[in-house]
This record gives structure tokens, sequence and C-alpha cells, in this order.
């Protein structure tokens, strides 16, 4: 399938369109220095755009051959795709590089190779090189995972305002927080534009070109965007529970999922993405109370997984982290779906061999009220959707 092609001139023709419309509407034409001269500001990107764009990270990390990896020098005058995250994270990390790994495939041999797709690990203990490098194949062997001594990472996450990486729940299986967006770092060296986790490949597919061909070199001359030192965050809304079915990339809305009906519970739209070797596995599912009591669900299991739990993803200061739920409240009369951002089932430990593209998982949800209910689920490639 043809990528996107932008070539700059399109570009700039379209930023002429938009000021013509923009001056025609009475509104002052915005981020403009000069006659001709494009500012990103200007670009009809359809990311969330930074307030005040903030340039690269000054970090010395080391990638997965263990060698010294200078952020800004290995990544200068190139478009780079940064993101913190870690392996062992069912949800958000998985579905960015999923998404990303679906876009770039679709991309021009030319917009591919100006892309780099870095990932900087926030579990550097179980991150180890090998499975950093082995995770990120699983994607799209092109990707860089970086890693480092914690002080290095905290610093890296300083640059973007963001505290060290937070462990929670003990033992081996804990949760890492990580901030829950991509900064798209263009050629000027700067980021004007961010990626929440409920990117869809479309939304990729139509911002990589244009980050590639943007005449950055008639930008560069504007100097440094005013603001700079302030936060450069923008609120984006990602990855909160009011995120729209079907907006998420890897969530198929064409394909009917699994469903169960039991009591007054209906389960609909169930379905597991198939995890990376070595990862855990999320459920997502809508569960409608067609009663007029409250119920809860208290529980999951799988015979297929050594363990499965509930989880919600918090998204604060766009730092996501991932807590367990103890139960799930289902007001009577309400729906409530698990998806990919907000409230997942996870299962740890896998069973490789049935969490595959294709196969079906058995799932038994028990709620307090209507009892308990088998879901055979399937499981479909994070992609499926688009
Ligand atoms: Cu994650």
């Amino acid at each position: 399938m043809a990528g996107v092609q932008c070539t700059a001139r399109m570009i700039r023709r379209l930023l002429t369109l938009a000021l013509v419309a923009s001056a025609a509407c009475g509104e002052p034409p915005a981020n403009r220095d000069g006659p001709g001269q494009p500012r990103p500001g200007d670009l009809p990107l359809r990311g969330t755009k930074t307030i005040a764009p903030m340039p690269r990270p000054d970090v010395v990390l080391r990638d997965t051959d263990g060698r010294a990896w200078d952020f800004r020098a290995e990544t200068e005058g190139r478009t780079t795709l940064l993101f913190f995250g870690y392996t062992y994270c069912p949800d958000i990390c998985p579905i960015h590089m999923a998404t990303l790994a679906a876009a770039l495939g679709d991309a021009d041999v030319e917009v591919h190779a100006s892309v780099d797709v870095v990932f900087v690990t926030v579990d550097p203990e179980r991150d180890t090189p090998e499975r950093l490098h082995g995770w990120l194949a699983t994607f799209d062997s092109s990707f860089v995972g970086l890693t480092g001594t914690p002080e290095v990472l905290a610093e890296a996450l300083a640059h973007f305002r963001y505290p060290p990486p937070e462990r929670s729940g003990a033992g081996p299986v804990y949760t890492v927080g990580h901030p829950a967006l991509v900064y798209a770092f263009t050629p000027d060296g700067l980021t004007h534009v961010m990626y929440g986790p409920d990117t869809p490949v479309a939304v990729w597919r139509h911002d990589l070109g244009m980050l590639h061909a943007f005449p950055w070199d008639e930008v560069a001359a504007v100097g440094a965007p005013e603001g700079a030192a302030t936060s450069g965050l923008s609120t984006s809304g990602s990855g909160t529970a009011g995120a729209t079915e079907g907006a998420i990339a890897g969530a198929p809305t064409a394909t009917p999922g699994g469903a169960a009906r039991v009591g007054d519970i209906a389960v609909t739209g169930a379905w597991i993405p198939a995890p990376p070797p070595g990862s855990p596995a999320a459920l997502y599912l809508t569960i409608a109370n067609l009663g007029t009591s409250a119920d809860t669900l208290t529980g999951l299991s799988t015979t297929l997984a050594a363990e499965a739990t509930l989880h919600r993803m918090t998204t604060v200061g766009g730092m996501t982290r991932m807590e367990p739920l103890a139960n799930l409240p289902l007001p009577g009369g309400d729906t409530v779906r698990l998806l990919p951002g907000a409230f997942h089932g996870m299962f740890s430990e896998p069973d490789r061999a049935r969490f595959q593209p294709g196969a079906t998982v058995g799932v038994r949800l028990v709620f307090a009220r209507a009892g308990a209910v088998d879901v055979a689920v399937p499981v479909r490639s994070y992609d499926g959707g688009r």
C-alpha cells in the first residue's frame, strides 16, 4: 500500500492555503515571521502540538550492544520518535510500538529511513540489553533500545520534567510508571508534536510523511522558540478512561470479539492482543449491566497463564501508572469498557503457544451477583484493527 507522500512543495502550498484562510477569517496568522516563512506550528499535523518545543535531551545512554549512545549526536538532523517504557508493560508500551511498526511498515522507504524509533527503558533491572533487543525486534528490527544507569535514566526523564521511574507492587511482577507520550523530534532538533497511546495508525501515517518532508532547513533561521524554558507539555487527554472505543489502533471494531451472558451481565467485544514473547498479555472487553441492581466484577482467571489480575491505568501529568484493582463496580444500567490506556485484565506468564493470533483463550469472569461466566476470547495481533 502506498504511504503518505508529502513533498516540501505540497506542504508549503498547504501552509499558504491555511494562512490565506485564517487571514480571510480575520485571524492574524499565527507563528509567522515573514512572507513565505513556514513555521512548524502552522503544519496541519494531527498529533498534539507542544506549546513550547523542547530540545533533544543531552544524555549518553547505552544501546543493546552495550555501546555508549549520545542521544544528541546519534539523532542529529533526523526525525526521532522517543518513548520511555518497559518490556513487561502489558498495555501502552506494546501498543505504541505495534502502531509505529504498522505505520512505518506502510511508509515510503525514504520516510522509514529518515525516522528513528528510540525506546528508552524505565526498568533497566529486568530489561536487559538482550531482552530489550528481542522485544523490540518483534515489532521492527530497526527500533533502537536504550538503557542506562538509574541516574542517567532519571536525567533523561527530568529533561521532560518527569520524576525518576517509580515501581509499584512487590515481587518480580512489579509495574513501573512511565510517560504515556511519544515525543517526535524533527531535524531542527526540537519536539513540536507528541503522540498518545490512542494515536491510530492512520494519524502516524499522515504525520510521518509530513515530519519528514517539512522544509526544516528554512525554519532553522527562525531561532529558538519563545518560552522554551517552560514546560513543553500540553494536555493531550491520552490514556484516560474516557478514550473512545475504536480510537486505539489495535482495537478492532469490525470483527466481533468474545461474548457471553450471565444473569443481567452481558460481556461483548472481548479480545486479547497477542503479547510479545516473555511479556504479559492484556484483556479488553465491554461489560454491560442490563439490570437495575449493582454488580461487581470480583475476579478473572484462565488456566493458560500463571496469574490473572485486573488493572487500572492512570495518567497524571503525562505519567502513566498501572494500579492493581481488587474489583470493578458495575452500577445497574451501566456499561464499563476495559480499553487500552484505561482498565485491563492482565495475564502474567501466558502460555506462549496459546496466546497467538487466531487462537482463543478461555477466561472465567466472576461477578458478585450474577455469578461466574466463561468467555472464549480471541487473540489478535495489535495492528489487527487498522
Ligand atoms: Cu507501558
